[in-house]
């Protein structure tokens, strides 16, 4: 719980996050085409139950019932992404647009702002058009990717401008480069581990993905800000993950220092170049000539292009370093990632992500951190939240009983408003991950973040937990009246 002095600013905007891929379902229909995520989800072994987000929760069709949903928690705002391939099924500049995805995604914020939803909108949480891929290598190719996205983000801005104020280019380019072409464990799956895949260089392929990204982004805000902003009165930014990290040993400078080294590879990586026009040092002694240089062209569209920072957050970790030379595979900055320290205790308790344990001090911590490091941005928490060990199974009535999930929001959402209050950090809006139950990637159906049950046996029907009604009396409680 936050400290009861802890206040909120009268115009904090709060809400619920999902993804297009994680709840649409309809894939095949009115025209969209694959994403990498359909194709992956198909290659056996890949997500742990076999499924896919072929079905989802179905939101594709129950736009309706979503809206009925953030009215009754009284969510101020909604995040939700758009599905590239449902716009331009084959995603480049030169493919058709397809009218009836396009208008889905008009009609859904119409709906949302005539039920007094703020819509914000992410361009790009993972699924890239297939045919993208499978065209140019997707992400890999710089010219061809950063061309086409701007081409789709373009016609994003002229369809839902100036009604969406709120804009973010990607979503967590950390888990498209790493996940998808160093580990391989997300679409497209590509690592230099060949039990795995045929394809990939896990040693270089994910800079060169993280700095297309960032072009990318760069470029589409530009347009953004040059064709759209004034009139619309809006703002963009990018949406980075990020866990807070604590030392193993605290009395050994070289866990300390290591912890600092594990934000800047999983955070400065993307946000350095952003706000202060370069990579970190750490990564550059580290990574040498694998990690691109930036050109002045380049450079010109990435500095300075947040009008916010988005900040995915969800638990922390014990790190200690490795003292040997760096593998030539590691991401993480030459060090172990551990869920407990030297005397064993454990940073959080367990769930059933097996990299998250809730910490809640270190979201207030993390806040301070970026705060410093990037001279007070306005910062939005696009996400945040938990799953539960073992929810899957428990009987409807105890899931839905989330007191687990309750008492995360108590504290995360108090810990950031200590970060706002006392440590003067301009945090300004909180989107709880998620809205709804939903396909948790490779994880599938299995791992359950929502704050609202989904019934993927009985036609996807949506029963709120616990934890949906008090995120809203939070708010009611932290939020100054105006
Ligand atoms: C975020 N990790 O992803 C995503 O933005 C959501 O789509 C997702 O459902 C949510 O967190 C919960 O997982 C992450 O392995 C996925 O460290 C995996 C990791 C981090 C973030």
């Amino acid at each position: 719980m936050g400290t009861s002095t802890a206040t909120l600013p009268a115009d904090f905007l709060w809400g619920f996050a999902t993804a297009s891929y994680q709840i649409e379902g309809a894939v095949n229909e009115d025209g969209r085409g694959p994403s990498i995520w359909d194709t992956f989800c198909q290659k056996p072994g890949k997500i742990a139950d076999g499924s896919s987000g072929a079905v989802a929760c179905d939101s594709y069709h129950r736009t309706h019932e979503d809206i009925a949903l953030l009215k009754q928690y009284g969510a101020k705002a909604y995040r939700f992404s758009v599905s590239w391939s449902r716009v331009i099924p084959l995603g480049g500049r030169n493919d058709p647009v397809n009218e009836k995805g396009l208008q889905f995604y008009v009609r859904f914020v119409d709906d949302l702002l005539a039920a007094g939803i703020i819509p914000m909108v992410t361009l790009f949480h993972w699924d890239l058009p297939d045919e993208l891929d499978k065209r140019y290598g997707g992400m890999l190719n710089q010219k061809e990717f950063v061309a086409d996205y701007a081409n789709y983000a373009r016609i994003m801005f002229k369809a839902l401008s100036p009604r969406v104020k709120h804009w973010i280019t990607f979503n967590e380019p950390w888990c498209s480069s790493v996940l998808g072409y160093n580990t391989g464990s997300f679409a497209p799956g590509r690592t230099s581990d060949r039990s795995k895949s045929s394809v990939g260089d896990s040693s270089r392929e994910c800079w060169i993905v993280g700095h297309n990204l960032l072009v990318a982004h760069g470029a589409a805000v530009k347009i953004y800000r040059e064709e759209f902003k004034t009139q619309a009165g809006g703002e963009i930014g990018i949406t980075l993950n990020g866990d807070w990290t604590e030392p193993w040993d605290p009395e050994n400078p070289a866990d300390r220092e290591a912890c600092d080294r594990k934000i800047e590879f999983a955070i400065s990586w993307f946000a350095d170049p952003i706000y202060h026009g370069k990579y970190p040092d750490s990564m550059v002694k580290q990574l040498g000539d694998r990690l691109p240089r930036w050109t002045a062209e380049e450079l010109a569209l990435v500095q300075g292009s947040n009008d916010f920072y988005g900040m995915n957050h969800y638990c922390a970790n014990y790190i200690k370093a490795k003292t040997g030379e760096p593998d030539i595979n590691d991401v993480a900055g030459n060090l172990e990632i551990l869920m407990e320290d030297k005397h064993g205790h454990s940073i959080g308790p367990v769930t059933q992500s097996p990299w998250l344990r809730p910490y809640a001090i270190g979201f207030r911590r993390l806040l301070k951190w970026l705060s410093d490091r990037y001279g007070s941005p306005k910062i939005l928490v696009t996400e945040n939240g938990t799953s539960l060990k073992g929810e899957n199974d428990l009987p409807l009535d105890q899931l839905l009983d989330d007191e687990f999930r309750a008492q995360y929001f108590r504290d995360y959402i108090g810990a950031m408003a200590d970060a706002y209050t006392f440590d003067k950090v301009n945090v300004r809006g909180y989107m709880a991950w998620s809205l709804m139950d939903n396909f948790e990637w490779a994880e599938g159906y299995e791992t359950r973040f929502g704050v609202t049950f989904v019934d993927y046996e009985n036609d996807q029907k949506r029963i709120p937990k616990k934890s949906g009604k008090v995120i809203g009396e939070l708010f009611e409680k932290y939020i100054e009246k105006s």
